[in-house]
């Protein structure tokens, strides 16, 4: 507790111990704030804590996917492969828990059910669902932004006599498929991760595919130790790169257009940049592919080629080009996933051919004929970005609902505050970079400039701070603005809450880029925090 806070209150409660809470608690740490951690799950690692499917991997490189904060931190994490996988990266998250000595103030098991700011007393109650009510000043929403799985029931689903795996809730010992009929439900990143490993070992593999996505190779390697030694020994420049450029990663940013050169020289470069592998050289060959439907088309012809390219089946590799711009639906990574789709024991069956009509007591039933298998893998998404907080609920000025607010439209502004929700802030919420950009990086931004905002009101003697409503109104408006200029409003996403009934539409990550969001940051504070108004408790109604 320090000095401005009541007996029995923490200065901060930080909901989830993933990459953004683990690094929210040592920077409260830092700043001399009693702070604690409500984590759900038994162990800390957030998304790459819950999400143990065969073959789960981050689509950013290793060397960029990681904290910047700590120097030796960084100089000691030796990554073992260009992409790391979830075990390495669960590895990590918990060694930073350890090296900051961070858990003993973590309660793990601790699922936070509601949350209300009681404005006379300027404080958070925040509940578990074990009955306890935690008191803060503060509270962050460290809760990620795929950590609700999309909650999907099939008609007959109970009747299924066989195992189904939800890949966000798999088994902490893993599952043996060997021998087994298997149904792999959803093609977007998880599902084309899971596949190709589950037909290793499974006797017979349905790809059960609703949309088809674009996938990348990831052409991952070990990563040697010249190279490592190499990458270690410009950390700090790659780190600075990283918060220029548009994804977050030390990639350059785009300056050329697709119609400046030949198309000869197009193809090249975008040859070049698939043979590096993954997604962020690509989407960053060119400037225009997201912002122009024109330049769009280009590259997923490119890609459409390279699926029959590895697929070799005309009729085959036809059901598996995408009809959606490239990168408005998420652009999936992969080993060997169209190969895998070729082999003697795995069967792609096209749901908008033959809808999938539900689960039999032994299977699967489409439109066109039943499937029976042993295992049915749910790799069917998340309620992205908004998903956790909706689930919360969080009660603001008024007993006014956060889910309520945001069933109307995901306002925020700069996707750390919502105004009427004085105290709350989101890490990486709606209206920020997040997702469409490397998420330590997003973190990093989120957490320090929450830091800055805190110091900020502590200096003035100030016990409250809120996002006033113009500040959101316009932050709204400009993001929804940035996002009408690109292709992701042209398909049905997670990005814009298609993929959830009855959820708002609006494109959810700020497309305006890591860097320019960066520079944004840096303004407003700068400018006195500009949008955000700070005052003493009681907690007075903003002025706006
Ligand atoms: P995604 O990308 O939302 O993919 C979910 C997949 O599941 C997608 O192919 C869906 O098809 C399919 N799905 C969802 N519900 C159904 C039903 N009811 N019937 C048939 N198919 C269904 O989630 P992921 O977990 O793969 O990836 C999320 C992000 O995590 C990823 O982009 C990375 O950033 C990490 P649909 O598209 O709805 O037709």
């Amino acid at each position: 507790m320090t000095e401005n806070t009541a007996p029995g209150r923490h200065d901060v409660i930080i909901i989830g111990a993933g990459a953004a809470g683990l690094y929210m608690l040592h920077t409260c740490r830092r700043m001399g704030l009693d702070a604690v951690v409500l984590e759900r799950g038994d162990g800390v690692g957030g998304t790459w804590y819950w999400n143990r499917y065969p073959g789960a991997r981050c689509d950013v490189e290793s060397l960029d996917y990681s904290y910047s904060f700590d120097e030796d931190l960084q100089r000691e994490w030796r990554w073992a492969e260009k992409y790391a996988t979830q075990p390495e990266i669960l590895a990590y998250l918990e060694h930073v828990a350890d090296r900051f000595d961070l858990r003993r103030d973590i309660r793990l098991g601790a699922d936070v059910v509601a949350a209300d700011f009681d404005e006379a007393d300027g404080a958070w109650r925040v509940r578990t669902t074990d009955g306890r009510e935690t008191t803060a000043t503060w509270v962050v929403a460290a809760t990620g932004v795929l950590s609700a799985p999309k909650r999907t029931r099939f008609p007959g689903q109970d009747d299924f006599t066989g195992t189904v795996l939800n890949s966000a809730r798999w088994p902490a010992g893993g599952h043996d498929f060997t021998g087994k009929r298997v149904a792999v439900i959803g093609t977007g990143s998880t599902g084309i991760q899971i596949t190709p490993l589950v037909a290793q070992d499974a006797a017979k593999v349905f790809v059960l595919q609703r949309t088809p996505s674009f996938s990348v190779p990831a052409h991952n390697r070990t990563l040697t130790d010249e190279e490592f030694t190499a990458a270690v020994a410009r950390y700090p420049e790659r780190r600075r790169a990283a918060r220029t450029t548009l994804l977050g990663v030390d990639t350059r940013n785009p300056d050329v257009s697709t119609f400046d050169v030949s198309e000869e020289e197009v193809q090249a470069a975008y040859r070049k940049t698939f043979d590096y592998g993954g997604p962020m050289k690509l989407l960053t060959t060119f400037n225009d592919p997201i912002v122009d439907k024109r330049a769009n088309d280009v590259v997923a012809a490119f890609l459409a080629d390279r699926i029959r390219e590895r697929v070799g089946d005309p009729g085959l590799a036809e059901r598996l080009i995408p009809d959606h711009p490239v990168g408005a639906r998420r652009l999936c990574v992969d080993t060997d996933y169209y190969e895998t789709l070729t082999r003697d024991n795995v069967e792609l069956v096209d749901l908008r051919e033959t809808p999938l009509l539900g689960f039999t007591p032994t299977g699967v039933r489409t439109s066109a004929a039943d499937h029976d298998v042993d295992v049915i893998v749910l790799a069917t998404g998340f309620d992205a970005i908004t998903g956790p907080l909706r689930g919360i609920d969080p009660h603001g000025r008024g007993g006014a609902s956060l889910r309520g607010k945001w069933d109307a439209y995901p306002a925020s502004y700069l996707g750390l505050m919502v105004a009427g929700f004085p105290n709350l802030f989101t890490v990486t919420g709606p209206l920020s970079p997040s997702v469409n950009s490397n998420m330590f990086v997003a973190i990093e931004q989120h957490v320090e400039f929450i830091a800055k905002l805190l110091a900020h009101a502590a200096e003035r003697g100030h016990t409250v701070i809120e996002a006033t409503p113009e500040a959101e109104e316009r932050w709204t408006a400009h993001a929804a603005e940035v996002a009408a200029g690109t292709v992701f409003p042209l398909a049905d996403s997670w990005y814009n809450g298609a993929n959830i009934a009855g959820k708002a539409g609006a494109v959810l990550p700020y497309l305006g880029g890591i860097g320019g969001y960066q520079a944004r940051l840096d303004e407003i504070a700068a400018d006195g925090f500009r949008g955000f108004e700070t005052a003493g408790r009681p907690a007075a109604a903003p002025s706006a």
